[in-house]
């Protein structure tokens, strides 16, 4: 993961520097993300993914709350679900993680900080025209619109909304506190 790491380092140092705003006479093509392949699957802990790119300091990776299927690993970064109010936090998912179909109370704001996730929307879990969300996406998901997530890999994404947060699974079988 250094060499991601890196990467993110070196997009936030030209995303702030002056300079990246005055040279703009030559604009550089797009890459083409549709030939990129995805990040090779790596085996890196949570631990060694923060990072004080990826957690502001004195933040710390938790596991992921009893909603959610194990494996998962969240840092509230502002805010609190729990309460009334906007909240930001972070999700930590290892390669192969799935979220089934389920929804939320409020708006949904998804970003990706890194890695390549599978989202699509309806109450199957399929990855037929599911959303392939790679770095720096967003995306805003209605309240009690059911979606899905596949990591493709890796992921750590951000989450924003307002509180307070809650998640119901379409079917309740796929509910982790119901077993
Ligand atoms: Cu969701």
């Amino acid at each position: 993961m250094r060499t991601l790491a890196l990467a993110v380092g070196l997009g936030v140092i030209v995303a702030c520097s002056p300079a990246a705003t005055t040279t703009t006479t030559t604009t550089a093509p797009a890459p083409d993300v549709s030939t990129t392949s995805p990040a090779p699957v790596a085996t890196t802990s949570p631990a060694a993914m923060v990072t004080p790119i990826m957690l502001p300091p004195g933040v710390q990776w938790s596991p992921a709350p009893a909603s959610l299927p194990t494996g998962a690993r969240v840092a509230v970064i502002d805010g609190d679900p729990s309460k009334e109010g906007l909240f930001t936090m972070r999700l930590w998912m290892p390669n192969d993680y799935r979220i089934p179909p389920h929804t939320h109370p409020a708006y949904e704001h998804i970003t990706i900080i890194s890695g390549v996730l599978h989202l699509g929307m309806g109450n199957a879990f399929t990855m037929s025209g599911a959303d392939e969300l790679r770095q720096g996406a967003f995306k805003v998901v209605a309240p009690n619109m059911a979606h899905f997530v596949h990591a493709a890999g890796e992921v750590v994404l951000q989450l924003h909304g307002m509180g307070p947060w809650s998640l119901k699974y379409v079917n309740p079988a796929d509910d982790p506190r119901t077993r």
